[in-house]
């Protein structure tokens, strides 16, 4: 069996993504996301000038080998870049041996570990009470799960709030947008908004926050501790994280639980976080983390210490990435809970899928392979169209961690 095309293909259904399709000559083909948010047509040169043409002749059987190919092979190792294209092959491949065995990925990773994959949604407002009403509007869906980001009095622009209500989109402008932060603003903020969905909606549903990288490590200690009352499933991203043992800090100082791990690209950017037991989500996800290969690696290695999956779930990973992140979620053992922002219509119909939404999970689909496909006739309607994520700056214009 040999890999006979290797293809790039770019779209713009309201936002950019990247999706290699690998053809094989047994007429067998499998679909990945490479979508590099705000950098995409990087990843589209590595996988159409560099990587694409070395598949061409090779066993698609081999994804080991041909992981280790792309990693080792192109001895300039890691980075979200490389990464993206190396998951973007690797999910290609787990896609044609699934579709070859005759099963859904799940089955053939080792088959389902539940019935359904939690989720959880985004509610966000311009202010505490909208985002309280969101909040219920979200319970009134379903969902089990909320993650809650409110406009913040006196900040224009806070992380997290959208202009619609359902289709969140941070890469919003052909340049980026640039955008004001004030963490005392912030930390004397958040705490009250938890205070009152609690107060309003009692404590049955997980609440979830992101913190998007903003906090030192004191005041992500601070926050976390704050936030304690209120029960959170997590609090998120609070502190950078290229500093592992940054962690120790907030950890020493709260029982809020923490998740980190979106911008991951490689085992080798948690192994300090996971085997200190410093978080206890790890929110790696197929295309940032080298695929379905490598994904297992770092999930097998954080089952060690009870650390749980959380997979990064926004509109920038593509349906591809999510019924990918799916399969793998029915299987993974150390499952914690799978992020989900709904991608528009236009964006579903490029890309056909099997998962869908039930009371609170998202469920795969029986499809074989991953399930989720590109319709390339529609996908030609969308060119690309240049779009970055916003950047942040302290009200004394100092630039800080969008
Ligand atoms: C966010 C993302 O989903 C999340 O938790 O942090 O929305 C993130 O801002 C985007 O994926 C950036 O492309
Ligand atoms: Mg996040």
């Amino acid at each position: 069996m040999k890999i006979t095309d290797a293809r790039v293909i770019v779209t713009c259904p309201g936002r950019n993504f990247v999706t290699l399709k690998i053809e094989t000559d047994q007429g067998v083909y499998g679909i990945g996301d490479a979508t590099l948010n705000g950098r995409e047509l990087a990843v589209v040169s590595y996988l159409r000038d560099h990587l694409a043409p070395c598949l061409i002749g090779r066993d698609p059987r081999r994804i080991e080998d041909i992981w280790q190919y792309g990693y080792r092979g192109a001895y300039w190792r890691r980075g979200p870049v490389t990464m993206a294209a190396i998951a973007a092959v690797d999910t290609a491949l787990w896609d044609i041996k699934a579709k070859m065995a005759g099963m859904p990925l799940y089955d053939l990773l080792g088959g389902k570990s539940r019935d359904g994959v939690m989720v959880y949604g985004h509610a966000n407002g311009a202010d505490l009470e909208q985002t309280v009403d969101e909040v219920g509007r979200y319970i009134g869906m379903g969902y089990k799960a909320i993650r809650a980001q409110s406009g913040v009095p006196g900040l224009k622009d806070a992380y997290g709030v959208g202009r619609g209500t359902m289709y969140y989109e941070p890469a919003d402008a052909a340049l980026p947008t640039e955008t004001v932060w004030d963490t005392r603003k912030s930390l004397n903020f958040v705490p009250k908004l938890f205070e009152k969905l609690r107060a309003t909606y009692g404590f049955d549903h997980h609440l979830l926050h992101d913190g998007h990288h903003r906090y030192t490590p004191m005041e992500a200690a601070n926050l976390g501790k704050a936030l304690e009352p209120y029960q959170l499933f997590w609090l998120e991203d609070c502190t950078p994280a290229e500093n592992q043992e940054a962690f120790k800090l907030v950890r020493q100082h709260t029982t809020t639980p923490l998740a980190v791990g979106e911008i991951f690209n490689t085992i080798w950017d948690c192994k300090d976080l996971i085997q200190n037991q410093l978080i206890d989500y790890i929110r790696c996800t197929v295309v940032r983390a080298g695929g379905i290969t490598h994904l297992r690696r770092i999930a097998d290695f954080a089952a060690l210490y009870q650390v749980r999956t959380g997979s990064h779930g926004a509109t920038d990973l593509s349906p591809v990435t999510m019924g990918a992140a799916l399969h793998f979620d029915t299987w993974v053992p150390n499952f914690g809970i799978q992020e989900y922002m709904r991608h528009t219509p236009e964006t579903d119909e490029v890309f056909p899928h099997a998962y869908s939404f039930a009371d609170g999970y998202l469920h795969p689909g029986d499809a074989i392979g991953h399930g989720v496909d590109i319709d390339e006739t529609i996908a030609a309607r969308y060119p690309y169209k240049p779009a970055y994520l916003p950047v942040a700056r302290l009200e004394d214009g100092t630039l800080w961690n969008w």
